[in-house]
């Protein structure tokens, strides 16, 4: 009797502590929730600051090059219902490396998945492309998407959706061209078909074979027979001349990796990349997107013809450790952490910052159409940080980012409608600005939902100064990610668009 009694003191006990404990865990998502709608109300309160009056002249921008249809599936879906993975083995080497072979493709799937890295990779062997693609397009019909795909046409929407006159430079099929908004002028001849790029999207939490995912994102891959040509370039360097846009955005480069074999023809290509660059009024801003490159020699040849020339660099943080290194070590390197630490993303933001300076003061004498790179967007999953040079030509970088942040899970939730319930903050209520001892500290919090600041970095060896702004915003995480492909393009615009 007197052990019955005990056990149901017990379990009194236990009902109490399991009550507090959901009383506990309401508290907690109420506090958040909380957060998430004060920060949201703030970053909305900076986007409305952003209006255009009626009476302004339409930004104009000019964005290149290429054009492609995104085919997205299911990525482990696909993978599982076409393609076992034999062995559960996971090596950099194919991460690396091209995907010449399905054992190729799916160890270098496995090494991105399990980073939550986003890739973008070139299949040489076109008969493995082409099964590819057939077995997707064999797939439930509601399980696959089609959407018109490229940087640059995406891009491109995003500017005509934030009000901006656009011309673009691609070539693209009958098909496409209607998919386009009408207003966008288009410089580029008709093509009979378009690239496809087969994106392999996954959610956070996603499970194929041994492995899971961090968090959402996707695996492309590309076989491009037009894009890495870069064939719209003339036509855009002609149409320039009429136009006199005053930001010029280019992307779209890393289809190039095609040609591997044959970097002569890559070459002369990117020379008239670097033409078009030079031979534009120097008010006119330009603007490099960064994307998923693997190939060293392809990476140098963007620091020989590329980067001397733009204002502005938009990336991911894959693409920012990526860049830092080649740019301070000359090397690649393989997936990083898919949340790094602001303080950490903001160090490499001022690296590639000071590498870039240090180029441009060493060469501006013999090189004189070289410039000095005056603003730099990572976008993260969890923050978007922006870097200006103080009082520059870029306005609004505050906004900017905020804007971006709010592109960002838009986009990912695919709703314009932001409700706080979808929203996961991963962020704390304060960061470092750097990882360097003693840095200072940013709270981000109602009165400030997007800290902002001036600081000095110094480089070269006679130690020049120059005065910097950093923002950064908070991005609501989308809990259920619908869509990430094409996510960079619609943030890096939109927080272009919003300093011009
Ligand atoms: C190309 O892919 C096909 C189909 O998967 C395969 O049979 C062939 O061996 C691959 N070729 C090379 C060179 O790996
Ligand atoms: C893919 O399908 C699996 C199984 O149906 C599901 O668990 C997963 O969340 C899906 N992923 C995406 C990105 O839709
Ligand atoms: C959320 C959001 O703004 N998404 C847009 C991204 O860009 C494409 C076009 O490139 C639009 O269709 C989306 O609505």
């Amino acid at each position: 009797m007197g052990a019955l009694k005990y056990m149901g003191w017990i379990t009194s006990c236990s009902v109490f502590t399991a009550f507090i404990s959901i009383i506990w865990q309401a508290f907690l998502s109420l506090q958040a929730l909380n957060k998430t709608t004060v920060l949201l109300t703030g970053l909305l309160a900076i986007e409305g600051g952003l209006k255009r009056s009626a009476t302004a002249r339409a930004p104009k921008v000019a964005v290149g090059y290429g054009a492609c249809t995104d085919l997205q599936i299911n990525a482990t879906e696909f993978l599982d219902t076409y393609y076992k993975l034999r062995e559960p083995k996971m090596s950099s080497d194919f991460a690396s490396n091209d995907v010449n072979n399905e054992n190729e493709l799916l160890q270098s799937f496995a090494y991105y998945f399990k980073n939550g890295a986003a890739a973008e990779r070139v299949i040489a062997n076109g008969t493995l492309f082409k099964q590819l693609i057939a077995n997707a397009k064999i797939m439930d019909k509601e399980r696959i998407h089609w959407y018109m795909g490229g940087n640059a046409p995406l891009m491109a929407v995003r500017f005509v959706m934030e009000g901006a006159d656009v011309l673009l430079g691609a070539h693209m099929s009958k098909k496409m061209r209607p998919l386009l908004p009408k207003e966008i002028r288009l410089a580029g001849d008709e093509i009979v078909e378009d690239d496809i790029h087969l994106i392999l999207e996954y959610k956070a939490g996603d499970r194929w074979g041994p492995y899971e995912a961090p968090r959402a994102n996707r695996y492309i891959l590309h076989n491009d027979k037009n894009n890495p040509h870069l064939r719209s370039v003339e036509q855009l360097t002609d149409a320039l001349k009429q136009y006199q846009p005053q930001l010029l955005v280019v992307s779209g480069l890393q289809m190039m990796d095609m040609f591997k074999f044959t970097p002569g023809v890559r070459e002369a290509r990117l020379r008239q990349v670097q033409m078009q660059l030079t031979s534009q009024p120097s008010d006119t801003l330009h603007h490099f997107e960064f994307a998923s490159y693997v190939e060293l020699q392809l990476l140098q040849q963007l620091r020989q013809f590329v980067l001397p020339y733009v204002d502005s660099l938009g990336m991911n943080e894959q693409e920012l450790s990526n860049l830092r290194q080649v740019l301070q070590h000359g090397r690649t390197t393989m997936a990083t952490d898919w949340n790094p630490r602001i303080a950490h993303t903001l160090d490499q933001m001022r690296q590639v910052f000071i590498n870039l300076m240090e180029d441009y003061h060493a060469h501006k004498q013999a090189d004189t159409h070289r410039r000095k790179i005056s603003r730099i967007h990572v976008h993260t999953l969890a923050y978007q940080a922006i870097l200006t040079i103080a009082d520059s030509k870029w306005k609004n970088t505050r906004a900017a980012a905020a804007k971006a942040a709010l592109t960002a899970h838009r986009y990912v939730c695919k709703s314009q409608f932001i409700n706080p319930e979808a929203v996961l903050l991963v962020l704390d209520d304060s960061f470092a600005t750097s990882a360097q001892e003693q840095a200072p500290r940013m709270r981000m919090n109602a009165a400030n939902p997007v800290p902002c600041w001036k600081e000095y970095i110094q480089f070269g060896k006679d130690l020049q100064r120059i005065e910097v702004e950093i923002c950064v915003a908070p991005v609501l995480v989308c809990r259920v990610a619908k869509k990430t492909a094409g996510a960079g393009d619609n943030i890096s615009a939109s927080g272009l668009v919003a300093q011009l």
